[in-house]
């Protein structure tokens, strides 16, 4: 597979720069803060760093608001600081994604600052406009972070569309003044260095017009308007015109990722196509909304392993033949992956990491590690809704208590799926603040950075770090964990996950016990296989996996290869 892209041998690391490494100490992490840990990504051995947003921002959404495209807001650095960490990334052979944010800017941006100034300014037509309706909002949708998406303002009394937070406006893709600013801006970055875009919720950029009132939400005031944005009619002509403009004319292959929520096996198939030039691969939802009731991620359901294997099988299955899948478990807006799919009980919470690092890292596409996943860093025990901070959560909680649910009912879910579980403070030591900050950090660190911390690790040859620095290896090493066939062994097994990769002979076999019961594996074929890689110190018996068990055996034609 001579040919094959570099990324698809490639791990990535996201960072959240905010929760990373604060070196100034004010209690926020920076720039300086991720180039003093660059030897530590580089030990673990990843190929690229995705940091979330670092730009002049209100901090609305942590960054995810900006007011800036072309800076690094102050409380992270000074784009000097960011040339260095290119240089720094680049001299030890990493590369860097930045997070590209462009359905929306922040309110302060200055196209916006113009836009709402009057109903005649040259950049009224690059965010979305509305009269009232009716003597109320244009459409009844609910945004992301509650309430209605469109904001009355005075100035000219009209509404401005913003599906996120109302400091969020959306920008108006239609306008090709505004596409042109944008892929502008980006070649700005590649100059500078970048080597690739993770774009935010790049399938909303496209609306479906006219915009019109969505499906009423029983028990709310608000519908559903996500038919008017989830990959509208001009989403993969907007794509592919971005990499035309910005993409393509590079003289090296770039990594480009969109997230997007709501993109089925079928949109992602056309998006990450390589014939269709539009992106490399996406961030898909569906597996993190299989524990989402009716009622959306703070609806806690149940998740049923055959679910999992079901959906995640699924996409493998549908991008096997072109297209590419990113892989994730975790990232800085869910919760953190152990506690969601392994365990936290102290007795396995070590093993349920490496299985699930084991399972993810071993299917077909590239696998993206969230800061302190390599940790198995687990969810915060908040005590109060004074300990949040994400305005998601804030949001969600006075929205729903307005409405007359019970609060302890909803700070419990909060407790369990806020984002903010993923954003307490990289636990690096077991020193006061975790080795985070000298400071006051933004947020409180986890208090069991006593013990789940980077510094014990890197001495413990048995920790979840030195297990996904062998996961990364085994990418890099072996052709058939980038490039190999994915077959699902076993899908109506409720314990036990199983699969297989094939690629010129050699096949893998990989199983984990998504629980503490013993389970027997009836794959014959495969006792007297070659062990690669385990979570425990010990081969075990044949095929029976022990508490929270992962295995991977090898099978080559000529024998043991390893
Ligand atoms: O997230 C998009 C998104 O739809 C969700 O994952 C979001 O966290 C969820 O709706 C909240 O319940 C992206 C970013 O990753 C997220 O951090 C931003 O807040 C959001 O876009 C807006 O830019």
């Amino acid at each position: 597979m001579t040919d094959a892209p570099w990324w698809a041998s490639a791990v990535v690391y996201q960072i959240y720069p905010r929760s990373f490494a604060d070196c100034d100490g004010d209690g926020i992490g920076d720039v300086p803060g991720i180039i003093s840990k660059l030897d530590y990504l580089h030990e673990l051995g990843v190929d690229v760093v995705w940091i979330s947003p670092f730009y002049r921002s209100p901090m609305d959404d942590n960054g995810y608001d900006i007011s800036d495209y072309r800076d690094v807001d102050p409380v992270f650095g000074t784009l000097a600081d960011l040339d260095e960490l290119i240089a720094q990334l680049h001299a030890r052979g990493m590369k860097l994604v930045i997070d590209v944010v462009v359905n929306h800017t922040s309110d302060e941006h200055p196209w916006f600052v113009e836009s709402r100034a009057s109903k005649d300014n040259p950049k009224r037509d690059w965010y979305w406009w509305r009269p009232a309706h009716d003597g109320r909002e244009p459409t009844n949708w609910i945004a992301a972070f509650q309430g209605s998406v469109w904001e009355l303002d005075p100035t000219t009394d009209e509404y401005y569309l913003h599906l996120f937070s109302r400091r969020q406006p959306d920008l108006n893709w239609e306008n090709p003044e505004v596409r042109a600013a944008v892929y502008e801006m980006l070649r700005w970055w590649l100059a500078r260095g970048v080597d690739g875009f993770r774009m935010d919720v790049i399938n909303y950029i496209s609306k479906r017009l006219p915009l019109q009132d969505g499906p009423p939400i029983p028990n709310s005031r608000y519908g559903n308007g996500s038919a008017f944005y989830w990959c509208g009619p001009r989403i993969h002509e907007f794509l592919h015109e971005l990499n035309t403009e910005v993409i393509a004319s590079q003289d090296r292959q770039l990594l480009t990722v969109g997230e997007m929520p709501g993109v089925t096996i079928e949109d992602a198939q056309r998006f990450t196509d390589p014939a269709n030039a539009e992106v490399d691969m996406v961030f898909q939802f569906e597996h993190v909304g299989l524990d989402h009731g009716p009622g959306g991620r703070y609806d806690l359901a149940p998740l049923r392993l055959t679910d999992l294997k079901r959906s995640l099988g699924r996409w493998q299955e549908g991008l096997a033949k072109s297209g590419w899948n990113s892989l994730y478990w975790n990232n800085h807006d869910q919760p953190r992956a152990v506690s969601r799919y392994g365990t936290d009980d102290p007795e396995y919470r070590v093993r349920s990491a490496k299985l699930l690092g084991t399972v993810l890292h071993l299917h077909r596409g590239t696998p993206y590690v969230y800061q302190g996943e390599e940790l198995g860093m687990t969810n915060y025990p908040f005590a109060s809704i004074d300990e949040l901070r994400d305005l998601d959560s804030l949001n969600y909680y006075a929205a729903a208590t307005a409405a007359g649910r019970d609060a302890d009912a909803v700070f419990a879910a909060l407790r369990t799926r806020s984002r903010d579980n993923g954003r307490t403070p990289m636990q690096w030591d077991a020193s006061e603040h975790a080795g985070f900050t000298t400071g006051t950090p933004w947020i409180a660190v986890n208090p069991n950075h006593v013990e789940i911390n980077a510094a014990a690790q890197g001495d413990d040859p048995d920790s979840v770090f030195r297990h996904y620095q062998q996961l990364i290896a085994l990418r890099h090493e072996l052709p058939v964990v980038a490039h190999g066939e994915f077959s699902m062994l076993l899908p109506d097994d409720e314990h036990v996950y199983a699969f297989t990769r094939r690629d010129q002979g050699v096949e893998l076999l990989v199983i984990a016990n998504f629980g503490a019961a013993e389970q027997a594996v009836d794959l014959p074929d495969w006792a007297d296989a070659e062990l690669v890689l385990g979570n425990y110190p010990d081969h075990g018996a044949e095929l029976t996996l022990r508490a929270w068990e992962a295995r991977v055996l090898i099978s080559t034609p000529g024998g043991p290869m390893r």
